[in-house]
C-alpha cells in the first residue's frame, strides 16, 4: 500500500488526476515543471485509469492503453509508460500532437489537456510573426490572436521541413481575415498573404477562412518556405489562424503534382479565393491548379453553379462583364466580346449535360462570362468533363475596370459521375 500511497500523493502535488482541470494554468505548471517525462506505475495498478480518478477500473475490453505487455522480470514492480507522438485534440479544440509535459516544452510548445488515455498531454504549437517551425501541425497566427490586429507590417513565418521526405505542406485557413483587393482592377494591393520558396503562388488577400492550399515543398531538404502576412493602408481588423501541415513524399493522401488545391470525395465545393456572392470580388493575377481526386469507378465530373442565398441573379460565377447586368456564359480562348481572352475558368472539353451526343465534339475549354454554361447562353447548365485526371485552371489578369465589374469569381459544386457507356 505504500506504493499506492505514494502515486495519491504524486497525483495531488502535481494537480494530474483531477478530470476536470485542464485549465491552462495546470497545464503550464506541469509543462514548466517538466515531470512528466518518465511515469512509473506500481504493476499490479495497470488497469487503473489516470485520468478519470485513481480508483476507477477500466474496463479491459475498451482499454487501448497501456497496451498488455509481457513480463519483465527486471521491472517487476514497475511498468514505464511510453506512448507513440500521435495526432490529438486539445482542450481548445486545437489539434497537436501527443507527448510528455518536458517534451512539448522543449519543442516549444504548450500543453493543452490529456491524450494517450491521461498520459501525455496534447501539445499544440502555435506561432506568430519572425518566427520559424519545424513541427508539423503548426498553428501561424496574427499577433495579438485571438484578438484582431488592425496595424501595418510584415508579419512572416519560415517553414522548415521536419523531415526530408516531406515533399508538400498544406495550409488550412481556420481563420483568414484580411483587407479585400482594391476596386477597380480587384488586385490585392493593401494586404496580401504570400508564400514564397516553393512553387509559384498567387498572392491572396480578403476573407478565405475554409480554403486551403497545397505547397510544392520539393525533394530532399530544399530551401524552406515563407508564409507572410503583408498588411498596409486602411484601418482593418485582420485575424488569420493558418495550419501547416507537413506531407511525406510517400503518403497516398499528397496532392498531385501542379494542384494548389485539392479535393477528395465523390462530390464537394469549390470556391475562387474571397468568393463571398455579397460583397467578395474574383481576385486579379490569380493562375493556378484546381485538382479533385478521382475516386474510383468513376469517370466523369459534373459542375454547377452553387446556390446565391444573397443575390435575386445568382453571382456564384462571374468571371467577367459586369455583373450588376445579366451577363450571358462565354466560351474559348478567341478575341472578341464572347471569348474569354483575360479571365477565365478552364474545363477540360466540357459540355453541357443533355446536350446531344457526341457532346465531345462540341466541347470548349474556357468559360467565363456571368452564367456558367458551355454554351454561349444565358441559362446556368450542369457541366460534364471527362477529361483525366480531373483538373481545373483558374486564371485572371490583372484588369478589371471598365469592362469587368463587380464579379464575384466562382463558386461550384461538382459530382463525379460512375463509369456507364455515358461516362467513359
Ligand atoms: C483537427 O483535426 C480534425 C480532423 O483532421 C479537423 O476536422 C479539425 O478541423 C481540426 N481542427 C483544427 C482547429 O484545426
Ligand atoms: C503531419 O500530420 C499529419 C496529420 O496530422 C500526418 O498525416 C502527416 O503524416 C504528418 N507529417 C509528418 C511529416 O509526420
Ligand atoms: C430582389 O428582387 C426583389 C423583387 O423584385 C427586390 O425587391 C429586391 O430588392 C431584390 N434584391 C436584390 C438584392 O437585388
Ligand atoms: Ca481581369
Amino acid at each position: 500500500m505504500a506504493k499506492l500511497g505514494n502515486v495519491v500523493f504524486f497525483c495531488s502535488l502535481l494537480n494530474f488526476c483531477e478530470p476536470n482541470d485542464q485549465s491552462k494554468s495546470a497545464s503550464k505548471s506541469l509543462n514548466e515543471q517538466g515531470f512528466l517525462n518518465k511515469i512509473a506505475f506500481p504493476k499490479w495498478n495497470r488497469n487503473v485509469g489516470f485520468k478519470n480518478g485513481f480508483r476507477e477500473q477500466i474496463n479491459p475490453e475498451n482499454r487501448f492503453w497501456p497496451p498488455p505487455q509481457k513480463e519483465n522480470r527486471f521491472l517487476s514492480l514497475f511498468t514505464v509508460v511510453t506512448f507513440p507522438n500521435g495526432a490529438c485534440t486539445g482542450a481548445s479544440g486545437d489539434n497537436g500532437t501527443c507527448m510528455t509535459a518536458r517534451e512539448c516544452n522543449s519543442r516549444g510548445g504548450s500543453a493543452n489537456g490529456y491524450c494517450a488515455n491521461g498520459f501525455g498531454l496534447c501539445c499544440i504549437f502555435m506561432t506568430s510573426c519572425g518566427s520559424s517551425t519545424t513541427e508539423n501541425g503548426t498553428y501561424f497566427v496574427n499577433s495579438g490572436y485571438p484578438s484582431t490586429f488592425d496595424s501595418t507590417g510584415s508579419c512572416e513565418l519560415t517553414v522548415i521541413k521536419s523531415h526530408p521526405d516531406v515533399c508538400q505542406i498544406r495550409l488550412d485557413f481556420d481563420r483568414f481575415t484580411i483587407a479585400g483587393p482594391e476596386k477597380m482592377n480587384n488586385v490585392c494591393n493593401q494586404d496580401q498573404f504570400i508564400v514564397s520558396g516553393g512553387n509559384p503562388v498567387p498572392a491572396i488577400c480578403g476573407f478565405n477562412q475554409g480554403s486551403h492550399m497545397y505547397i510544392d515543398a520539393g525533394i530532399g531538404s530544399t530551401n524552406p518556405v515563407k508564409l507572410t502576412f503583408v498588411t498596409s493602408g486602411n484601418s482593418f481588423e485582420r485575424m488569420w489562424k493558418v495550419k501547416i501541415t507537413q506531407i511525406p513524399c510517400s503518403t497516398i493522401y499528397k496532392a498531385d503534382e501542379g494542384c494548389l488545391q485539392y479535393y477528395t470525395g465523390v462530390s464537394g465545393q469549390l470556391k475562387s479565393f474571397n468568393y463571398n456572392p455579397s460583397t467578395g470580388l474574383q481576385l486579379s493575377n490569380q493562375d493556378y491548379g484546381i485538382c479533385i481526386r478521382m475516386e474510383r469507378n468513376f469517370c466523369g465530373i459534373q459542375y454547377t453553379a452553387c446556390a446565391d442565398p444573397v443575390n435575386n441573379r445568382s453571382r456564384a460565377f462571374t468571371i467577367s462583364g459586369n455583373s450588376n447586368t445579366p451577363v450571358n456564359a462565354m466560351i474559348g480562348s478567341g478575341p472578341g466580346p464572347n471569348n474569354c481572352a483575360n479571365d477565365w475558368l478552364l474545363v477540360p472539353c466540357a459540355a453541357n449535360v443533355g446536350r446531344l451526343q457526341p457532346a465531345q465534339a462540341l466541347c470548349t475549354d474556357r468559360i467565363c462570362g456571368g452564367t456558367f454554361s458551355a454554351d454561349l447562353s444565358m441559362q446556368s447548365s450542369t457541366v460534364l468533363s471527362t477529361v483525366k485526371p480531373f483538373r481545373l485552371w483558374f486564371h485572371t489578369d490583372n484588369v478589371e475596370a471598365p469592362v469587368d465589374v463587380d464579379n464575384r469569381g466562382f463558386c461550384l459544386n461538382y459530382v463525379q459521375q460512375p463509369c456507364t457507356n455515358n461516362v467513359l
